[in-house]
């Protein structure tokens, strides 16, 4: 169990499994909490009831606001440990000693939706990890896409107004194909960047645990003798980036609204932790100006063929919440929360996210002590002059709440930066007061034009149908202009093919963006593949023998893949009770598909589902002797094996995500 797990278990758990009586909030013993207080069996219902009205007060005051974005999340525990010490670049102490185990928390999210929306839109994903170090709390806040909509914070609340549900009719929920988006977008450039990995693959992910994570702004890794470099965030899946495809992630929110993270808590249950590697790129001090955007600038990524990710250590995610609301709703982030060796550049999208973070926790979380709770508190303990407040958790003992003081012997006292006191990095800083942004921040389009030409042709091919999907939802006046404004800047054919989808008018002069770069490391395709978590739906007729599917489970089992036994109804043959119906999943929750049949023929509920598998390209087995008849794809097609004769085939093609070529 992770140490802030147990810490949390200790001290600040309710353990409602044990047998114990009911009581009121003020420790009454309760002896009836069916029936309220009345005058009479019939009779009219009585003020004094206390605990009907405690109950019922409670109740009225159960939710807090919702976060204004990142609002549906899904919190899981467990540890890092740094590779090797990172002395030379930084002294904080969690990335300076191998064999330390660091108790984290991330939070996984989408940014757009309300805490009920669904759990694949085409939306950014929030990744933020609180690390609770022994020097005090780090919090890595960052997303699954290495770069932002915009350059300047004072630009954040319109843009996440314009992707929000639009004011006059509140829809539509958790989407950016609507109207006010795209306008934005039109009108902010600087957004083209973003925009190309939000119409990409990367915006609809299979798993949390196969996504990448970015801290997305440039950093400052400070060492001991006060030495800087640079440094960009990432978290590199172990399992590989994977994603589903845009028709899939439709029918999978309204099949399984939760299906995100439905995988990672069964994952974890099931004793399959989600792992990433920390990654570091790191730009010396003396190399600030030597690339060719700015580096402060957080809508451009800095390329991993020309500064390489330093993998230097391994988060595990292994243990799920006890409470969602205590832990997942609770937890606070902030950019802000650093540790000595780590440190802020100017990047002008950072610097408003410090002031951000701790004003929305404060009406979030109803006032300053919002640290005190058991999910927030640093492990690492706190001591200062901060009293009092709504929620105020801790007795202070003593008569001093102020510093300096002499009756106190001056205590608590500021530590001297030997003593591990935090020391802001002393950057030499010059210049007019101006509300204006440099010369090496506008261009817009050369990275977004890098990206697409990194992907592979399905994953291009995947972002023009994302971009026409988004616009064909949109006015024609707005699809003209984003098509002119914004598409036909960064690429022509991408422009053409847009134009040509949504009856949107072509520009007649090509002005696409020449930047002939690409950067292989962005492609989905160059990544882990492993068979790890991968899950497969096995459709049997009623005609299936008890063998077969004893031999079917363990020869599927024994590779490490999740078995749901699906068919017409729940029943038993031998010791396999058949886990789900036609009525109750779909092709669409699975990674892949197998049927095992015997001489009668497919009925229409197996037909759709494996032809849907087939079209959202997943690997398809099968076994016994089903007819392909009635089937538009048969034994011959890439990607459909017989598990009896084929297993390896089989295993190669779900262990390869999709089998794209089909
Ligand atoms: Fe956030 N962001 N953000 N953001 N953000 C919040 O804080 C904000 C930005 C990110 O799981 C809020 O506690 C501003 C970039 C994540 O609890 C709020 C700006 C990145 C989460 C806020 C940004 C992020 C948030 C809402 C522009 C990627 C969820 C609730 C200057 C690096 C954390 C909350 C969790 C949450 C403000 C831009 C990531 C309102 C003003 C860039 C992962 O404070």
């Amino acid at each position: 169990m992770s140490k802030k797990k147990d810490e949390l278990n200790k001290r600040d758990t309710i353990d409602n499994t044990k047998k114990a009586p009911l009581t009121t909030n003020q420790g009454l013993p309760v002896s009836e909490d069916e029936f309220s207080l009345k005058a009479g069996e019939r009779g009219p219902t009585l003020m004094e009831d206390f605990h009907l009205r405690e109950k019922i007060t409670h109740f009225d005051h159960e939710r807090i606001p919702e976060r204004v974005v990142h609002a549906r999340g899904f919190g899981v525990h467990g540890e890092f440990e740094v590779y090797e010490s990172l002395e030379k670049y930084t002294k904080a102490k969690f990335l300076t000693e191998p064999g330390k185990k660091t108790p984290v928390f991330t939070r996984f999210s989408t940014v757009a939706g309300s805490r009920g929306s669904m759990d694949i839109p085409r939306d950014v994903r929030g990744f933020a990890t609180k690390f609770y170090t022994e020097e005090g709390n780090y919090d890595l806040v960052g997303n699954n896409m290495p770069v932002f909509f915009m350059q300047d914070a004072i630009k954040f609340p319109d843009m996440v107004h314009a992707v929000k549900p639009e004011p006059h009719n509140e829809m539509p929920q958790a989407a950016s194909a609507h109207n006010t988006f795209w306008d934005w977008v039109s009108q902010n450039t600087e957004s083209a960047h973003m925009v190309m990995w939000l119409m990409s693959d990367r915006a609809i992910p299979r798993s949390f645990s196969m996504m990448e994570g970015f801290g997305v702004h440039t950093f400052r890794l400070v060492n001991a003798e006060g030495k800087s470099h640079f440094v960009k965030f990432h978290w590199k899946p172990v399992d590989g980036m994977h994603q589903v495809l845009w028709d899939e992630a439709q029918i999978i929110n309204g099949k399984n609204i939760d299906f995100n993270r439905q995988t990672l808590w069964e994952n974890i249950e099931n004793g399959h932790p989600a792992e990433f590697e920390l990654g570091l790129q790191i730009i010396p001090e003396e190399d600030e100006f030597n690339m060719d955007f700015d580096i402060l600038d957080p809508t451009k990524l800095w390329p991993e063929e020309d500064v390489p990710v330093q993998i230097v250590g391994k988060m595990t995610l292994n243990q799920n919440v006890d409470n969602y609301f205590a832990e997942t709703e609770q937890v606070a982030f902030h950019p802000g929360s650093v540790v000595p060796g780590i440190d802020f550049s100017n990047d002008p999208l950072l610097q408003g996210r410090l002031f951000s973070y701790t004003d929305t926790q404060l009406i979030r979380l109803g006032g300053p002590n919002f640290h005190q709770l058991p999910i927030n508190r640093p492990l690492a303990g706190f001591t200062n002059n901060q009293r009092d407040g709504y929620g105020q958790m801790s007795i202070h003992k003593g008569r001093t709440a102020h510093h300096k003081n002499y009756i106190n012997d001056n205590q608590p006292e500021p530590a001297g930066t030997e003593e591990g006191g935090y020391e802001h990095y002393q950057e030499k800083v010059e210049g007019r007061k101006i509300q204006a942004r440099h010369d090496s921040f506008t261009d817009h389009f050369s990275q977004a034009k890098m990206f697409l030409n990194s992907l592979s042709k399905t994953e291009q091919q995947h972002l023009y149908d994302a971009f026409s999907f988004e616009l064909s939802k949109c006015d024609m006046d707005i699809r003209n202009i984003v098509v002119k404004e914004l598409i036909n800047k960064i690429d022509r054919n991408l422009a053409e093919y847009v134009a040509n989808h949504t009856g949107a008018e072509l520009p007649a002069e090509n002005e696409e963006s020449t930047y002939e770069k690409s950067s292989p490391a962005l492609s989905m395709m160059n990544t882990n593949f492993s068979l790890n978590t991968r899950t497969v739906g096995v459709i049997i007729t009623p005609d299936v023998t008890e063998d077969t599917l004893d031999e079917t489970r363990s020869k599927l089992e024994d590779k490490g893949l999740q078995v749901k036994f699906i068919s017409d109804k729940i029943y038993t043959i031998g010791k396999t009770t058949i886990d789900e119906t036609h009525d109750t999943v779909h092709s669409v929750l699975f990674d892949s598909m197998i049927v095992i049949s015997g001489e009668e023929d497919l009925q229409p509920p197996v037909i759709e589902q494996l032809e849907i598998a087939f079209k959202h390209k997943k690997a398809i087995g099968f076994g016994g002797n089903p007819s392909f008849g009635t089937l538009s794809f048969s034994e011959e097609d890439k990607g459909v094996s017989n598990i009896e004769t084929e297993l390896d085939q089989f295993l190669d093609d779900v262990k390869n995500h999709r089998v794209w070529e089909r």
